[in-house]
């Protein structure tokens, strides 16, 4: 049964960048993984693509052949790839029983509120097998703003009604935050969506008209305890890596590594089976059942990486980095002399510093 993510969200929100953020990740982890783009207008594709819809229909076609506008040609190209989704279920068969795909969709919202064809391409991916969940990107900088951050809310609500899915909302592009101005609260407010109330000064003073109604918009979507957000700023990692296990855990995918890889003996089959019929007993239920653990699953730490002290983080990462870049320098003029010294019969020694910051023979 192979796993997947429907990638949702309006245009510029940040979609394919974080298709091709998880191509990288998911390459560094050892974990399979192939994305398909959806977006016929997606012409500037920055991942390596597995399956293309534009091989089945481009929306510059469909626009000059029926004289339609690009909005109007998009909902077309969807009808189109629900009418023809053998297409599709055919590429996505010989991408393996164990296969991890992630779908890039385009940015047109009525697709993912009100449009049918994308809500019918699910149903028949369910029913040949995927387990996949939502992942709805909204541009993080929305929350700086109560009655934007309201129009967020509802758009998100409406998203999760209609595509029926397990649901994880993003407020994507977390690194660009703070150039949009003070938030009102603490980042939880906002990912948390609880007391709403407490928005009321902030709402009264942007649209004091619709005061009474902006409120009790809120206590609705307050009430349901629906919708709720994780953050992401696709370039840092362990951001991805959260998002990773939120996203794990909602669509039940607990990865087994190759059975090569190390892992407590017994505790990983080796049958070969998909990767989602081989439980891995050592991981299933803290996958699955525990909490998240790890670097910025605590919304506070999110806070204090992007918001309360993103400059320290910022120039301890790049002292990092150039450590890094040093230690590569370091280790690729050492194989060098390695490389002369077995040339030469052997004569150069080989002086390797260790952890503990001595140097040893290694010969
Ligand atoms: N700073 C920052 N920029 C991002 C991030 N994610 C996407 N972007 C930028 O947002 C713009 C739109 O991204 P794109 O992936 O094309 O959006 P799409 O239309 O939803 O597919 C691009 O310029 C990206 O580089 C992020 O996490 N941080
Ligand atoms: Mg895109």
């Amino acid at each position: 049964m192979p796993f997947g993510e429907i990638v949702v969200g309006s245009p510029g929100s940040g979609k394919s960048t974080y298709c091709y953020g998880k191509h990288q990740l998911f390459t560094a982890l050892d974990r399979p993984i192939s994305i398909v783009n959806l977006d016929p207008a997606n012409d500037n594709i920055p991942y390596p693509c597995a399956i293309d819809i534009a091989s089945l229909i481009t929306l510059q076609d469909v626009m000059d052949t029926y004289s339609l506008g690009p909005n109007g040609g998009m909902l077309y190209c969807m009808e189109y790839l629900d009418e023809n989704f053998d297409w599709l279920d055919e590429k996505l068969k010989a991408l393996g029983k164990g296969a991890y795909v992630v779908f890039d969709l385009p940015g047109q919202v009525e697709l993912s509120t009100n449009h049918e064809s994308l809500k019918k391409i699910i149903r028949k991916l369910s029913k040949s097998g995927f387990r996949l969940a939502a992942v709805n990107l909204c541009d993080a900088h929305y929350v700086t703003d109560a009655s934007k951050y309201i129009g967020v809310l509802m758009a998100s609500l409406r998203v999760m009604l209609h595509l029926e899915l397990p649901h994880i909302n993003v407020l994507s592009k977390m690194d660009l935050i703070t150039q949009y101005g003070d938030l009102d609260f603490n980042l939880d407010f906002y990912t948390e969506v609880q007391d709403l109330s407490y928005l009321e000064n902030a709402l009264t003073q942007s649209s004091p008209r619709y005061n009474a109604l902006n409120m009790a918009i809120c206590s609705l979507i307050e009430d349901f305890g629906l919708v709720g957000f994780e953050t992401l700023a696709v370039e840092d990692k362990e951001s991805m890596l959260h998002l990773t296990r939120a996203i794990d855990k909602a669509t039940g995918c607990v990865f087994v590594p190759p059975s090569n890889a190390p892992a407590p003996p017994g505790t990983v089959e080796t049958s070969d089976g998909a990767a989602s019929t081989r439980p891995n007993a050592f991981s299933l239920l803290s996958t699955a059942a525990g909490p998240m653990h790890g670097p910025r699953s605590d919304i506070r730490d999110v806070q204090e990486r992007w918001i309360d002290a993103r400059e320290d983080y910022d120039t301890w990462e790049r002292a990092q980095w150039s450590r890094e870049g040093q230690l590569v320098q370091e280790q690729k003029a050492r194989d060098k002399i390695r490389i002369r010294g077995g040339g030469s019969g052997g004569a150069t020694k080989d002086h390797r510093a260790d952890d503990t910051g001595e140097t040893k023979d290694v010969r």
